[in-house]
């Protein structure tokens, strides 16, 4: 049953998908501010995706019969001190969700809802390739090290990727 414990919980994460949201936005303004165009098109894209993971939040709560309860977002971090340091902070905060997400599934479990476990399933899936993604970039950058030339090389890489939309605007 979508209990009112349960709806308070989920209206919390999508008050941490807006922050990731708000998060990576920043990020991206800071990349494109010392000059890395592909790390900035990134973290875009990413603030792109936590949007769509934040409106699946909204639309559900809705579908259930409740109503959110928009809360005020906190003011994410401005300064970095490089690269790597974005994508550490990066994964830290998406270990942080993915363990939100772990006690949200769990209480779901334990108000015997099924259609909120199932609807979180998405969610468990997805988070394993947030912290891969970041736990590969990491990899990478530690590589790198001082290297400019390889710094610009991953950016080139990183220009690449492509927000793709979900199929319709509740998905
Ligand atoms: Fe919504 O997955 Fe990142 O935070």
């Amino acid at each position: 049953m979508y209990t009112k414990k349960l709806s308070k919980k989920m209206n919390k994460q999508l008050n941490n998908e807006l922050y990731s949201a708000y998060l990576y936005l920043s990020m991206s303004s800071y990349a494109a501010s010392i000059g890395l165009k592909g790390a900035a098109n990134w973290f875009m894209v990413q603030y792109q995706e936590e949007m769509v993971h934040a409106m699946k939040f909204f639309n559900y709560i809705n579908s259930r019969g409740e109503h959110t309860e928009l809360a005020a977002i906190a003011a994410p971090p401005t300064e970095f001190v490089n690269l790597l340091d974005m994508f550490q902070q990066t994964l830290a905060h998406e270990q942080f969700i993915t363990s939100s997400i772990y006690e949200l599934t769990d209480l779901a479990l334990a108000e015997k809802d099924h259609a909120t476990h199932i609807f979180l399933q998405w969610f468990v899936t997805e988070q394993i390739e947030e912290e891969e993604n970041d736990r590969d970039l990491i990899g990478k950058l530690k590589l790198i090290g001082d290297n400019g030339q390889g710094l610009l090389l991953l950016d080139n890489e990183l220009a690449t990727r492509v927000f793709v939309p979900p199929p319709t605007a509740a998905a």
